[in-house]
């Protein structure tokens, strides 16, 4: 790899499959299957696919919140999948995803069952399936999804360019880590403000908004994210430090966070889940830990 001051780009980009990333192994310029393989299926209409990087954790927090709600139809089986092994590249899950990302959904409550990609999409679908998490109100929803679509656009700015940059890229960049360092505050004092007047993101009822932004921007100023607290003063957010900490206490946050981890503490991992009794009788115990997964950019 050239020094980043002497670099200057080809003509033509070439794929340079060893360049020293942290996630090389598994990035591509092509997308499509790689394999053959069958996605497990298990007895529940919902069947989703996933793990529990913050954007797997919206998707399986929403159904433990729907099941919490009540709503006996949000019963789940949740199913492992190892981005760092090339699950995502096979057959079976670039059939319910083309873009070979978690999560997944499968709703088989249908026929022919719906499949549902982005964890954006994802949320919305569960919430208008349900009646839940999403006000109904033209404008309450309105700015309901008006925050969902702000994290599913600057989500990438975190993810992809400042935690890239900033813990996997194998060189500091300085110009990088900094343009993407001043982007990220820049969104926390976005949240921090509208916090400061709104308990939630869509107001005073908590939602599909916070359920999106939670699992990023909450686990950053809780210092969970990339080991970046201190670089980016994340005590600073007052009105986000205290959102974030409402939601982490909620029983149903605890319980999906837990749901597709394969990383940290073992206590806190529950690989597959198929039913509300996994919690208190999983044998993760008798699992040997796993090599972090990590919170790969969007
Ligand atoms: N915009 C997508 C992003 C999903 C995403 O980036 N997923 C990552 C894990 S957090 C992934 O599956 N990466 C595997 C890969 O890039 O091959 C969403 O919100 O669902």
């Amino acid at each position: 790899m050239s020094d980043s001051a002497t670099y200057q780009p080809a003509k033509i980009w070439h794929w340079n499959k060893n360049n020293g990333g942290r996630f090389a192994s598994i990035n591509r310029p092509t997308a499509g299957a790689t394999h053959q393989k069958t996605l497990p299926a298990g007895h529940h209409p919902l069947q989703l696919y996933s793990l529990a990087t913050p954007n797997g954790v919206k998707v399986t927090v929403m159904l433990e919140e729907l099941l919490a709600l009540g709503h006996a139809g949000a019963e789940y089986d949740a199913w492992l999948i190892r981005i760092d092994e090339s699950d995502q590249f096979g057959s079976g899950f670039v059939e319910i995803n083309p873009n070979s990302k978690i999560p997944a959904l499968l709703d088989r409550s249908s026929e022919p069952p719906v499949r549902v990609f982005e964890s954006g999409a994802i949320l919305l679908y569960l919430a208008e399936k349900f009646g839940a998490l999403l006000p109904t109100t033209h404008a309450a929803r309105t700015e309901c999804l008006n925050w969902l679509f702000w994290q599913m656009g600057s989500a990438p700015f975190l993810g992809g360019g400042f935690g890239h940059f900033y813990a996997y890229a194998p060189t500091k960049i300085e110009y990088a880590i900094d343009r993407f360092a001043m982007e990220v505050k820049r969104q926390l004092d976005v949240l921090d403000r509208h916090l400061a007047e709104h308990e939630y993101l869509a107001g005073e009822a908590y939602s599909i908004a916070d359920i999106a932004v939670w699992p990023w921007y909450g686990a950053l100023v809780r210092g969970l994210l990339y080991d970046a607290g201190e670089f980016l003063q994340v005590q600073d957010y007052a009105h986000v430090q205290r959102w974030a900490t409402a939601i982490a206490e909620r029983p149903a946050v605890r319980r999906g966070r837990m749901v597709n981890r394969s990383f940290g503490e073992l206590s806190s991992q529950l690989h597959e889940r198929h039913d509300a009794s996994d919690f208190h009788t999983r044998t993760q115990d008798k699992l040997q830990p796993s090599a972090p997964a990590g919170a790969k950019g969007p």
